[in-house]
């Protein structure tokens, strides 16, 4: 039996377990389990706190399939909002994949120091490229060229610039995406149309989760690709089909999330 509760940021949900004191972390299967929203408790991510040595705490996160994921833009306002619940604070910093992050948690909103982002190819990792930086360079997926820039915020990025978002098949183009030869750790894929002075309209297809309703890191990755392709300024707005998110792509390199983070129920997982 272990307590649980669901979060949700811009609609990207997420099942948080506190494993402090036990450490304990399930199998993929359980954790496709908990996910599945059929059979399960329902999220596009399973969120675990766990003591850190370096920084406040510890977060890791695992995808709908079971794998696990560096980083997680929309899980760690979450996160951090299920622990300032629990003992009131105002800032965090939080071991992750993509490194050490600051949380700074107000009344109404999470703002997230992201770190800087990864533009040279190896690191992102994108094969074929040298160190080069992505961008606008050609791919060809389902037959068609697309032109991508591609990102790195601790987890891989590949935003795609279109004029007509509505005209984009996500769930046909996503897959191919994610698995194409030239992402050896796959990818997550956004669809960005720009829709006003600095406004982002972006859709996502989830390394490990398929579509869903929001992307935290992929909303920085995209005000990122956006600002390289001279297409907007380094702040900018990004409309995900679950909320808002504003990016801040500051003079010394760091990208500010901010956004939204609630909770939804509270349960125990029993099976
Ligand atoms: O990199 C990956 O495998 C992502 N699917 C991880 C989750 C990212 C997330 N959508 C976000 O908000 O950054 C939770």
């Amino acid at each position: 039996m272990k307590n649980f509760e669901k979060w949700q940021g811009c609609g990207n949900d997420f099942v948080i377990i506190d494993s402090r004191e036990d450490k304990k972390i399930f199998d993929a299967e359980k954790i496709i389990k908990i996910c599945d929203r059929h059979f399960g408790i329902g999220a596009d991510g399973v969120i675990y706190v766990l003591p850190s040595e370096v920084a406040d705490v510890r977060m890791r996160i695992f995808n709908a399939d079971g794998t696990e994921a560096e980083m997680c833009g929309n899980g760690i306002r979450c996160f951090a909002k299920f622990l300032a619940e629990k003992n009131p604070v105002e800032n965090l910093k939080v071991e992750t994949g993509a490194g050490i992050l600051t949380v700074k948690i107000d009344k109404n909103s999470v703002t997230v120091d992201m770190g800087e982002p990864i533009l040279e190819a190896e690191k992102i990792p994108v094969a074929g490229f040298g160190n080069k930086k992505i961008i606008a360079e050609e791919i060809e997926v389902a037959g068609k060229i697309f032109k991508m820039t591609c990102v790195s915020m601790g987890n891989p990025h590949c935003v795609i610039f279109v004029d007509d978002l509505e005209k984009i098949n996500l769930a046909e183009l996503g897959p191919k995406f994610e698995v194409h030869e030239k992402f050896p750790r796959h990818t997550n894929t956004e669809f960005v149309q720009v829709v006003g002075e600095n406004i982002l309209r972006m859709r996502v297809w989830e390394r490990g989760s398929g579509i869903t309703l929001a992307c935290g890191t992929g909303a920085c990755a995209t005000a990122v690709a956006a600002n390289l392709n001279n297409f907007a300024g380094k702040n900018c707005t990004v409309q995900l089909d679950g909320g808002i998110l504003k990016i801040d792509w500051r003079e010394d390199n760091h990208i500010f999330m901010t956004g939204a983070a609630e909770k939804v129920f509270t349960g125990q997982i029993d099976f």
